[in-house]
């Protein structure tokens, strides 16, 4: 369309990539297992708002009893050792929004539940909050109305994953990725990673 060539401003540069660093903390752990690193990309090429746009986030599990409490946060060493690495894309454009988890190190063969939440992790596994819905209905806990991305580990500890939806994830209120025990909807939790979703241009100014 020609009408948006113009539509390309200060803050549509067309592909950025900045090291989000996030205070005091994140300085604390560079370089160590519960160290974690984002990557946020913009890509405004068609001039068309809400196309192309992704957030890569990895970080490697540390428990929660650590010093400098872990962006990647394990509840349990058995199924989350710590050392295991995950890593959590986001992208948005005309067709909806994906997420997809890859994970390494984890414990082999064990079949886990993952959902995205809404809160970012803690020391306490409830600090993560409810899953995230895109519809707020008690009754709607469903792959449908909110991001599974349930998994089983090969026998080296790994998995990928992915799940399509054609709404979107708002930034500001889903920041978090669950490990469950087990699939399904519910039950404990072993495993916890921030990840600010929808926030494609955190650290931008
Ligand atoms: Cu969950």
């Amino acid at each position: 369309m020609a009408g948006t060539a113009g539509a390309k401003g200060p803050h549509q540069a067309r592909k950025r990539v900045v090291r989000v660093v996030g205070g005091a903390a994140a300085l604390l752990l560079a370089g160590s297992v519960g160290s974690a690193s984002a990557a946020y990309a913009e890509d405004g090429g068609t001039g068309r708002g809400g196309e192309g746009r992704g957030l890569t986030v990895d970080g490697r599990f540390a428990p929660a009893s650590a010093f400098v409490p872990p962006r990647a946060v394990s509840y349990d060493p058995a199924l989350v050792p710590a050392g295991g690495w995950i890593r959590i894309e986001h992208k948005t454009d005309g067709e909806g929004t994906t997420v997809t988890v890859r994970v390494k190190g984890l414990k082999p063969g064990h079949a886990f539940g993952m959902h995205v939440h809404e809160k970012a992790c803690g020391v306490d596994p409830k600090a993560a909050g409810l899953h995230y819905q895109h519809v707020k209905d008690p009754k709607l806990v469903d792959p449908d109305n909110e991001v599974w991305l349930d998994f089983t580990t090969d026998a080296a500890g790994g998995a990928e994953t992915s799940a399509h939806h054609t709404w979107g994830l708002p930034q500001g209120v889903a920041n978090s990725v669950v490990l469950h025990r087990e699939q399904g909807g519910a039950g404990e939790r072993v495993g916890c990673f921030t990840v600010p979703f929808g926030d494609f241009t955190t650290g931008v100014k």
